[in-house]
């Protein structure tokens, strides 16, 4: 199994970072039963990660037990889901020797070293990272594609530098276009491309965009980019290319499979289609879409009469959580959620609302969040051959004890 060589792993990567994974059970122990068809995963700690659910090991596509978001608003970095493409990933980085290529249409090239980066201005920003295909498990028909259900996402502080701070020491030519991030790890057989994606030079270019080298104050785990990574706050997580090596100016849109082929969605209302549609438009898939789940109730769970606090998270493409409402009668009628602490427009918001429970009844509770922006959550599910961007309104059926 990839990174099972714990040695060359620990060895490079720090001790420090990694008394977690000394600990941690390399086993199967548990599984967590589907909530669809085929939907079963083996619990398993890889390498600086606690146990997480398997979609495929190899590559690594992990995903967070959905009681995690109820513990708070960062995702633990050894909490946090894992999603690879192409299987030939370095186990073992030698931060110290990582240096981040800047070529293409610019003044000057640049080569770019960890602590050339730790010596420029630097911020941090809480931020969602989360799976175009988050969700996907949902789909009906499924798509092809990863099986997740709806850990496919995380929030974290990112700390590093802007990436616009980088572009202008390199200064882009006129004719700059786009913006190509590539990462260290190589496809496993020559026909398949390397995962490289891109941005505009106006998105690029945005405040907070940036390259970082820290999530939740620590270096990130190997598995999430280790030693540094692009972070594009509000976009769907494909375009924050991990393990970043290179940084190539484009002086054209690129037309490689992981931007002309993959990760597309209909420009259709919601970006949905029905599964017969074809020949529809298509574009890159880009900012996140309005979601908020309940972190304390599953669904078909039984519950104590009383009064009890129903509590949750919301996000959105970076114009930051307006409202949350609450029903109890499956989306009949709504109150108005608390919303808590505000870490900015692009990080999970927690919010919660008191409900009253009657013993022997049962309730279907529902959450819809608003935008700042006005974008609002689907009452029904949309579809799309991807499997991406789902965003319908969550139900949780509850009794009554
Ligand atoms: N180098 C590299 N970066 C990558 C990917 C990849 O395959 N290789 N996958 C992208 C996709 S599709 C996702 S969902 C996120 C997952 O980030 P995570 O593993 O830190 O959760 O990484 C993105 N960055
Ligand atoms: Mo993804």
């Amino acid at each position: 199994m990839m990174l099972s060589s714990r040695r060359s792993f620990l060895a490079a990567s720090g001790a420090a970072a990694l008394t977690g994974a000394l600990a941690a059970p390399a086993s199967a122990e548990k599984i967590v039963r589907g909530v669809f068809v085929n939907g079963d995963r083996p619990l398993v700690a890889f390498p600086q990660k606690r146990a997480l659910m398997v979609l495929t090991p190899r590559p690594p596509q992990l995903e967070t037990p959905f009681a995690v978001f109820d513990e708070g608003v960062f995702t633990p970095n050894d909490a946090f889901f894992v999603r690879w493409h192409l299987s030939d990933i370095p186990t073992s980085i030698d931060a110290a020797k990582h240096r981040i290529r800047v070529t293409g249409a610019v003044d000057k090239a640049l080569s770019l070293s960890i602590a050339d980066l730790r010596r420029m201005p630097s911020v941090e920003i809480a931020a969602v990272n989360q799976c175009s295909g988050n969700s996907r498990g949902f789909f009906d028909p499924r798509p092809a594609g990863g099986q997740w259900q709806n850990g496919a996402m995380g929030n974290a502080l990112w700390k590093g530098v802007r990436l616009k701070d980088v572009l202008s020491r390199a200064g882009l030519k006129a004719d700059a276009k786009q913006v190509q991030f590539n990462g260290l790890e190589r496809p496993a057989l020559p026909a398949t491309p390397d995962f490289k994606k891109s941005l505009d030079v106006d998105i690029a270019r945005g405040e907070d965009v940036i390259v970082a080298y820290e999530m939740n104050g620590k270096p990130m785990p190997l598995l999430n980019g280790y030693p540094v990574r692009l972070i594009v706050p509000g976009w769907y997580s494909t375009y924050w290319v991990k393990m970043l090596s290179d940084i190539t100016v484009l002086d054209h849109v690129d037309d490689q499979f992981w931007m002309k082929t993959a990760y597309r969605i209909p420009d259709t209302p919601n970006h949905s289609v029905s599964p017969t549609d074809k020949d529809y438009p298509t574009v890159p898939i880009n900012r996140m879409v309005v979601r908020s789940f309940v972190t304390n109730v599953t669904d078909g769970q039984s519950m104590k009469a009383g009064r009890t606090t129903v509590r949750g998270i919301a996000f959105d493409g970076g114009s930051g959580i307006k409202s949350v409402e609450i029903s109890s009668d499956g989306g009949t009628t709504w109150a108005p959620a608390a919303l808590e602490r505000d870490f900015g427009k692009y990080s999970f918001r927690r919010w919660n609302a008191d409900v009253a429970l009657e013993g022997g009844k049962s309730y279907t509770f529902a959450c819809r969040a608003v935008a700042n922006d006005g974008d609002t959550q689907t009452a029904t599910p949309i579809w799309n051959p991807g499997g991406y961007m789902r965003n319908e309104i969550q139900t949780y059926k509850v009794t009554v004890t």
